[in-house]
């Protein structure tokens, strides 16, 4: 090897060394920066529809408004159910889920026909005008306590 060329490579290997730390530093910061800081939610038109059958199987929905960083949905419990799980509907059923995303600066919307909360073993059988505790346990924001309207069964929010 001439002097010459091992001058070249060995400046090349510098170049090429300081692209791949300038190029990990925009990753490390851009991962960062996916998190968008701390989640800040807030929850909107929550609502528990009578169940059908008294003291039977119920439904919950409300909106999670998100104006910080990705968050999840990790556990619902209720001081007035037995059980409370998380749902998502298929196109000809509905299935548990251990976890509902809440994206950075976006929304998690429990609605009719899409993704809800299943409500089980009453503790009181629920009736119309009864605001119910749902505690909403996100990975990051940790406990959101929000008190839940019983609605008429066809109620929609907004009507
Ligand atoms: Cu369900």
């Amino acid at each position: 090897m001439s002097s010459r060329s091992f001058r070249r490579s060995a400046l090349l290997g510098a170049g090429l060394a300081a692209a791949l730390a300038v190029g990990a530093g925009a990753v490390a910061y851009r991962s960062g920066d996916d998190d968008g800081g701390a989640p800040r939610l807030t929850v909107a038109d929550p609502y528990i529809p009578l169940p059908a059958t008294p003291g039977g199987m119920g439904a919950g929905y409300l909106t999670v408004r998100n104006s910080g960083g990705a968050d999840t949905l990790v556990s619902v419990s209720s001081p007035a159910a037995g059980s409370v799980t998380m749902h998502r509907s298929t196109d000809t059923s509905m299935e548990p889920v251990d976890r509902m995303d809440v994206p950075a600066g976006g929304t998690l919307d429990l609605s009719r026909g899409g993704a809800h909360l299943m409500i089980m073993d009453w503790t009181a059988q629920p009736a119309l005008g009864d605001e119910l505790e749902l505690d909403l346990q996100f990975a990051r924001a940790g406990r959101v306590v929000v008190k839940v309207p019983v609605k008429p069964l066809t109620y929609r929010p907004g009507s």
